[in-house]
């Protein structure tokens, strides 16, 4: 009897959705720079459109989503007005110069390659967590190149 009332709990638990993340990665601060950004893309394999509720990470002071939009021939960032939406079967997939997260004061004895614990809420209650690397910004991998000539 115990085990047949355990079963119908267990059935009648609604199923939480299941987000699985493709990739990410943080690109650290420009030299001089202290707000770093990060790039996730994120799958939804249920039928249902799944919100993002909240990120947060211990790696930085603040975290926003951030959005970049060009006005008037003008690139600029603002945060974004509403959570963004992982297509129900598709997916969310932040990139430089659209949707981000904007990281504010991310601890700066952090070194390339580190591993940054990141963690998403969804609407209904499912979370993803993820480790997501540090990588040096396009710009610096460039200046090292140019080093010693
Ligand atoms: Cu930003």
């Amino acid at each position: 009897m115990r085990l047949a009332l355990a079963a119908l709990t267990l059935l009648a638990t609604p199923a939480l959705a299941d987000p699985e993340l493709a990739e990410g990665y943080v690109t650290a601060p420009y030299a001089g720079a202290s707000a770093a950004a990060a790039y996730l893309t994120i799958r939804n394999p249920d039928g249902e459109d799944l919100r993002l509720t909240g990120v947060s990470t211990p790696a930085a002071a603040e975290m926003m989503l951030h959005e970049t939009v060009e006005e008037d021939g003008v690139v600029s960032m603002r945060p974004l007005g509403e959570m963004p939406v992982v297509p129900a079967g598709g997916e969310l997939a932040m990139a430089p110069g659209a949707v981000h997260l904007m990281l504010t004061d991310l601890d700066p004895t952090l070194e390339e390659g580190a591993l940054l614990p990141f963690l998403l809420l969804f609407e209904g209650g499912a979370t993803l967590t993820a480790d997501l690397p540090l990588d040096l910004p396009p710009y610096e991998h460039g200046a090292m190149m140019g080093m010693g000539e």
